[in-house]
């Protein structure tokens, strides 16, 4: 198999691991899922197309985390006309354990005919969700929150449409009321791969250097957009702070499966972990599939820190 030589991300052999035709059931497409390690198996939260062209959020799990993937019987979000913030689908769900609340953390987009806002849930066991409610309205998206809080507050990373493609922070007491609000992450401007938009991929996690940020970010090609994956680093007591960030990216579509599909040219993260050294990370491949790729943690924060030129 090509293994590109300027990655550190391996890609798994078992690549593409979830694609529709797995499914239990007839949809368009499966790809961006959040992910929760549960030690003896890892849990996905993954996004399906139906073939109305909206997305609902169901559960798989996998005693590996590759392959022999078991789906719920039914999904976990699901758009309702119930939860009018959520009629036209729920999408690109990532998935935090929040310590004082000892309960799942999820922050996905919530599509409505106003378009496409942040909201919150948590749930304890994966059967059922507590909704929190839109905490950004549309349009807004790519939200991950942080698994322990900032003097008394909570915080969660997000990407307002009109707020120059960058990655935001803001802070809460109660995870309903949001303020202060900064840009951390910024979109990089042309000609760089995070050129014009940024948005955090999975949910950060602590290292003793920082907040250790995977994210997407998007060129605009002649071709269309591209959509690759690097990596950056967060004040650990200050998380609206950058430390700094990879000049180049970690992860680029290069593969038939992750250049060919509903749209082509994208790797795309939303759920992901350490496990011992290494950086489990579950990205979408062209809005058509599941994947996995891995890599060392150390080789991620050093490439932030020494951030090698051209
Ligand atoms: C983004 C989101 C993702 C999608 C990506 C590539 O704006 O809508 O859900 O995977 O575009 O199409």
């Amino acid at each position: 198999m090509y293994e590109p030589k300027d990655e550190v991300f391996v890609r798994s052999d078992h690549n593409p691991l979830i694609q529709a035709k797995h499914l239990p059931y007839q949809a368009n497409a499966v790809f961006n899922a959040a992910a929760a390690d549960l030690e003896d198996e890892v849990l996905l939260l993954i996004r399906v197309e139906s073939s109305s062209g909206r997305s609902h959020l169901i559960v798989a799990r996998s005693s590996a985390g590759v392959g022999g993937w078991r789906f719920d019987d039914r999904a976990l979000l699901h758009p309702s006309q119930n939860v009018p913030y959520e009629s036209n689908g729920v999408e690109d769900c990532r998935i935090t354990w929040m310590e004082d609340l000892q309960a799942w953390g999820l922050a996905y987009t919530a599509y409505s005919e106003q378009g496409a806002g942040v909201a919150l849930a948590t749930t304890k066991d994966f059967k059922t969700v507590e909704r929190i409610g839109m905490v950004a309205p549309p349009d807004n998206k790519n939200a991950a929150l942080f698994p322990r809080k900032f003097d008394g507050h909570y915080a969660l990373l997000h990407r307002p449409r009109d707020g120059g493609g960058s990655v935001w922070i803001s802070y809460s007491p109660d995870l309903v009321f949001w303020g202060r609000y900064s840009v951390v992450i910024p979109a990089r401007g042309a000609p760089w791969w995070d050129a014009v938009r940024v948005g955090a991929g999975i949910p950060p996690i602590e290292t003793p250097q920082g907040w250790l940020v995977v994210y997407h970010g998007v060129k605009e090609v002649a071709g269309g957009p591209i959509y690759r994956m690097g990596a950056a680093l967060l004040d650990l007591e200050r998380p609206h702070q950058l430390l700094g960030r990879t000049r180049r990216w970690l992860l680029s579509p290069r593969m038939d499966y992750e250049r060919t599909g509903d749209a082509p040219n994208v790797v795309f993260a939303c759920g992901g972990f350490v496990r011992g050294d290494k950086l489990w990370v579950y990205y979408g491949a062209a809005d058509s599939s599941i994947c996995l790729a891995t890599a060392d943690v150390s080789d991620v924060l050093s490439l932030i820190s020494d951030a090698p030129d051209d």
